[in-house]
Order: structure tokens, then sequence, then C-alpha cells
């Protein structure tokens, strides 16, 4: 980077978090348990036996993170709400405990000049609804239109930014297609009846939302990724095909009005007998943004057919943080050009971005983090040069603005512009903290 970036004069700086991952009492004031309780308390499910129960105590703490927050000159703050703690059984009760602590959040962030992003679900289904089939039956999309409605009617006069799911293609593939995350479980019909089913809940809840904030802006947020073949050879570009149809078009497709892909619907080779009809325009509702959350990229290999005899991409030898991702800057450009191109979306967030390395407090109390800050200065580079070619880039959000329980690894990812002590829960403002905070004063990526 030869000069400095200069960002659009309303662009949004953030950061993101999400409830279980921050919160912890995770039994406090009435709330129900959520599935994560359930996985994390059982054993063999989470690295070293982690749980969510204090986390970074956020609960208690959120004061003082506001403080923080404000501190670091934050225009957004993206977190999401545990469900459990609005209806502890998943439907029907609400409990007023639950929707206290977001109010009180929300009016603190708005006193502190911070807009709110909020995210309804960011994996905490309530274990009572998991208990009833989960995310593989319908009856659990229909409870969160009741969700959505009793939370956007309670803040909606101050939240204005809503997010229906994270990351969709995670609770469906991961939860409930390979059980590395909760429920646990491994069935590729459960994963896409579960895919169908948090689209279905997204296209009735924008409705709702719409309804109950009419001055408020709807979208959802998708983990994306460019997937690319190993080598030029027909199998490696159709496993790339394949990764991408799985990862990207399985969501975005039907999202745009286009259906289920094809080439997936045969790959997959499942009945799909959860679709119903008017369902595929339920979910095509038009959102006012899309959120997009990018860390990598994918390389894809099919098995190795010797007969083709072409050299593959050696990418091991990159630059790969802690979660063993590749650091590709260039492919968050390439998403956003797509996305934009194909798809024509009104308006686009980068709702998350942010690597995990090994952090070390000095001696000194300070936290040094190059990598991780040169990581997030390479990507504001690429979404810098998406907007210069036509993309409406709305804003970037950290992932994350502090250190916190990464799911199946437990505490041992670190991914924080803002370093979190367990033992203590001091919060330490990391080197690349300090740097963002200077971008977001001078809009500009020195
Ligand atoms: O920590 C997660 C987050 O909850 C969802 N997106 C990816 C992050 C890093 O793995």
């Amino acid at each position: 980077m030869t000069h400095n970036l200069t960002f659009p004069q309303d662009f949004l700086w953030g950061a993101a978090t999400a409830s279980y991952q921050i919160e912890g009492a995770w039994n406090e004031d009435g709330k129900g348990e959520s599935i994560w309780d359930r996985f994390s308390h059982t054993p063999g499910k989470v690295f070293n036996g982690d749980t969510g129960d204090v986390a970074c105590d956020h609960y208690h703490r959120w004061p003082e993170d506001i403080a923080l927050m404000k501190s670091l000159g934050l225009h957004a703050y993206r977190f999401s709400i545990a469900w459990p703690r609005i209806f502890p059984a998943g439907r029907d009760a609400v409990n007023p405990a639950g929707l206290d602590f977001y109010n009180r959040l929300v009016d603190g962030l708005l006193e502190a000049g911070i807009t709110p992003f909020v995210t309804l679900y960011h994996w905490d289904l309530p274990q009572a609804l998991q208990d009833e089939g989960g995310w593989p039956a319908r009856s659990t999309a229909e409870a969160y239109v009741e969700y959505a409605d009793t939370v956007s009617r309670a803040l909606g006069d101050r939240v204005k930014n809503w997010i229906t799911f994270n990351e969709p293609w995670v609770s469906a593939f991961i939860g409930y297609g390979d059980g590395r995350h909760a429920p646990g479980h491994t069935d590729l019909h459960e994963a896409l009846a579960t895919a169908h089913h948090l689209m279905l809940a997204h296209g009735w809840a924008v409705s709702q939302i719409r309804a109950n904030c009419p001055d408020g802006q709807v979208g959802i947020t998708l983990n994306l990724s460019p997937h690319m073949p190993a080598s030029p050879g027909t199998a490696d570009r159709a496993a790339a095909r394949f990764a991408d149809g799985h990862n990207n078009r399985w969501f975005l497709d039907p999202l745009h009005g286009r259906g289920y892909p094809c080439d997936m619907v045969d790959a997959f080779g499942d009945a799909m007998d959860f679709v119903q009809p008017e369902d595929l325009d339920t979910i095509s509702v038009p959102v006012d943004f899309l959120g997009v959350n990018y860390y990598t990229r994918g390389i894809a290999r099919a098995a190795i057919d010797e007969s083709e005899n072409v050299p593959r991409t050696v990418f091991r030898g990159g630059e790969i943080t802690e979660m063993d991702w590749e650091v590709y800057p260039a492919g968050l450009y390439d998403l956003l050009g797509r996305l934009h191109f194909d798809y024509r979306i009104p308006a686009i967030y980068i709702t998350e971005n942010g690597a995990a390395f090994k952090d070390v407090v000095s001696p000194d109390g300070t936290v040094d983090d190059p990598q991780r800050l040169s990581y997030i200065k390479r990507h504001l580079a690429a979404a810098h040069r998406a907007i210069a070619a036509g993309v409406p880039l709305k804003g970037y959000f950290v992932w994350s603005l502090m250190d916190n329980f990464e799911w199946d690894k437990g505490y041992s990812k670190r991914f924080g512009i803002v370093y979190v002590d367990y033992q203590t829960q001091q919060r330490i403002l990391k080197s690349s903290g300090k740097w963002y905070r200077q971008v977001i004063q001078e809009n500009t990526v020195l």
C-alpha cells in the first residue's frame, strides 16, 4: 500500500461480538438453557472442557465494555441477543429480565453515541426447542418469528439495524451436518432442513421486523468465501464449483429469488420434502442489506486423479492464522465484486473480518499484535478497492471487539482487538486496537 486510503464520509466503523461468546451469566435472571450450554457442558465437545458459563462476563461488565467502545471511537456495535434470555422455553412466556438486559445495553450504547446492530440469532437456540426437534423442525422457524416479533417490538424504537441470522451455513452444516457445533448432529437431511428453516424464518421475520420498526434496515449475515480449484484440472474445478455451491450459492440464490441451485440439489441428492409451496417466495423477500463475514478463501481439491498430471496450488506455505486459515485479502475484493455484479445487492456491510493469532502480554502489560493489525489493514485495503470499483459497501465490523469463546475451540483462539485476561477479566487494548482507533478517527487507513 503506497498511499493513504480514505473511506467515504458516512462509512460506518464497528466491532462485533455474539451473546454466547461474551456474556457469561448462563443461568442468571431467568435465562433458559441453550444448545450451546448443553453442548459445552457435555464432556469432549469443546476443547479443554471450556464453556461459556462466564466467558467475558459481559453480562455484568457491559458498562465498562461500552466505555471501552466509546474510547475506541466506534460508530457501531454489532451484538447478538440470546433467545433463551427472552424466551427461556423458546416460546410463549417472555422473561422480562432478559429484555431488560438488552434495553439497558441499547440505552447505554445510544448514550455513548454508538449505533446498535442487533443480530437476532447467533447460534444459541433454546434447548427446549431443540428437544422438540430443533431447526430441522418447521415449528422452530415459527417460534423464531414470535421471538423476532417480541424483540423488535421491545427495541425497535431505538434499534434501527437488524440482522435476522448469523451464518446459517454454520448452524446448518456444522451444527447438524458434521457435528462440531451444537447440537452436534451428523445428518445431511437434517442439515438441509435446517438451512431451509433458517432462511424461511428469515423471510417471515423480515416482514415482522419491518412492521414493528418501519424506519429500520433489515438484513442477514452470511459467511462467504471464494473457492478456487487447486489446479486447472477438471476434477478440481468441479470440486471448487461444488464448494461454491455449498457455501455461497445455497444461500445467495434462494435469497435472491433464484431458488436452490440445481447442480447442488442433484449433488446433495436429498428429497428436500421440507420445502412447501411459497417458501421460496418468502425466502426471497428483498432485504435492505447483506452482511458479509469474510475470513479466508477455500482451495478445492478433488480426490487425486493421477492421469491429469497437473500441478496443484501449494497454499500451505502462505500466511496462516491460528485457525489454520490462509490470509487472503484479495478474496474479499473478489467476493464483494461478485456480490455486487452478480446479485445486485443494495447495500453491503462487512459484519465480521479478523484473525486469531497467539497474543502475549508483555512484562510492561501491553499486547503487541502486528500480524492482526496487518491482516485487518490489508483487508481494509481490499474493501477500499471494492468501494472504488462501485460496490455499495457501507461499513466494516472487526471480529472481534474482544477475545472470547471460540465455539468448539473454547478460549484457545483469540480474535479480539482487546485482550481479555480470563482469570481477572481485565481488558487490555492490543496494538491493533490502538491502530483501529486511529483509522476510525481519521477515516483513513494509513
Ligand atoms: O467466532 C466466530 C463467529 O461467532 C462467527 N464467525 C466466525 C468467527 C470466527 O470463527
